[in-house]
């Protein structure tokens, strides 16, 4: 009998997974935020995935945090700045060997969910796969990617890899998994900041190469300091051919402002420039970044962080 994939957060990628898991057979429970969610969520039947203009509706089983049954393995779907908060609210379902797999982008909220949970094994993933909400439930599935899976403690890959792939989601096993994360924070440091401030797609940032190049140098120059110096092989070019092959997307941070959510900002940007200070590092053109976007954001009524 397969562990049961507990999923936390039934967002963008949330409902990408459970739908993938579910269609291919194995037990998945969506865990949603309190009652008048799972009411929500019943009423509609289950999840709906829209993928090559193709919809189907997955009816997984939803549950609240409050539920009884023991949590084995956790996906925590939630964004950066959610995860340890929702985490702690099932802590008293966790079993003392719990796997949670961390699918928020960026860096810090990894740790901070790690230092809470002292015996759980922690996987770190990234993933280029791009998903959105087009309503609640909905989810359209708008950009086939991969996903990369480590664990910075331990080397061996555990054994429900095999999930994935009966799943159909495009996956490996990284042994670096930190420098993964590393290289794409730096990328979204490069890229998405500008795209807000400059409000334009990331082809936009064609006519800002100076200032792209000045970050690129900056962000390799933290990379090393941090012990990273592979995340920072060629970043000026990775982050030139990310702008001209996504030239027509909208950066996720972008879309963020753009809708009034949120932006991940505190596990990006300012996880670089406080890493920079720990290091005593001087990157004037990364602070400077991260004071003219907290001024936009603030402006625009969201949170600085
Ligand atoms: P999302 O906002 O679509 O989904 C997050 C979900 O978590 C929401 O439904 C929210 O209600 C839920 N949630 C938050 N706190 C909760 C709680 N306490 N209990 C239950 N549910 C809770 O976010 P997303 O786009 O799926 O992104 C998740 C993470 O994945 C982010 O860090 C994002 O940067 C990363 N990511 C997203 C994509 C993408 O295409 N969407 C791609 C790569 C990486
Ligand atoms: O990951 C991205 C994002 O928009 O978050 C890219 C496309 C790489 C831009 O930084």
């Amino acid at each position: 009998m397969s562990t049961t994939w507990h999923i936390l957060g039934a967002g963008s990628l949330g409902t990408l997974w459970a739908a993938r898991l579910a269609r291919a057979g194995l037990p998945v429970r969506l865990i949603l935020r309190n009652q008048t969610r799972l009411a929500s969520y019943q009423s509609a039947g289950g999840l709906t995935l829209v993928e090559h203009g193709e919809t189907r509706t997955y009816p997984v089983i939803g549950e609240t945090p409050d539920s009884q049954e023991p949590i084995h393995r956790l996906l925590v779907a939630c964004k950066a700045y959610d995860a340890e908060a929702a985490i702690a609210q099932l802590q008293q379902r966790l079993v003392p060997n719990v796997e949670l797999i961390l699918l928020q982008n960026g860096l810090g909220s990894q740790d901070a969910v790690a230092a809470q949970l002292t015996q759980a094994r922690c996987l770190f993933a990234s993933s280029t796969e791009g998903a959105f909400r087009e309503g609640d439930w909905r989810v359209v599935f708008a950009g086939h990617g991969y996903t990369w899976l480590g664990d910075a403690a331990h080397p061996t890959p555990p054994l429900w890899l095999d999930d994935l792939h009966a799943a159909g989601i495009p996956h490996a096993w990284s042994t670096d998994i930190l420098t993964r994360l590393w290289r794409k924070l730096a990328l979204n440091c490069a890229i998405n900041p500008l795209t807000v401030l400059y409000q334009c797609r990331n082809g936009g940032l064609q006519d800002h190469h100076c200032e792209v190049a000045t970050l690129c140098a900056e962000l390799s120059e933290l990379l090393e300091c941090c012990g990273q110096p592979a995340a920072a092989l060629d970043l000026q070019d990775e982050v030139e051919r990310v702008i001209h092959a996504t030239a027509a997307n909208y950066s996720s941070m972008y879309q963020d402002v753009a809708n009034a959510r949120r932006t991940e900002i505190s596990y990006l940007l300012g996880y670089a420039c406080h890493a920079a200070t720990r290091h005593q590092l001087n990157l004037p053109h990364l602070q400077q970044l991260q004071v003219r976007l907290v001024d936009e954001l603030l402006a625009r009524g969201l949170p600085r962080d």
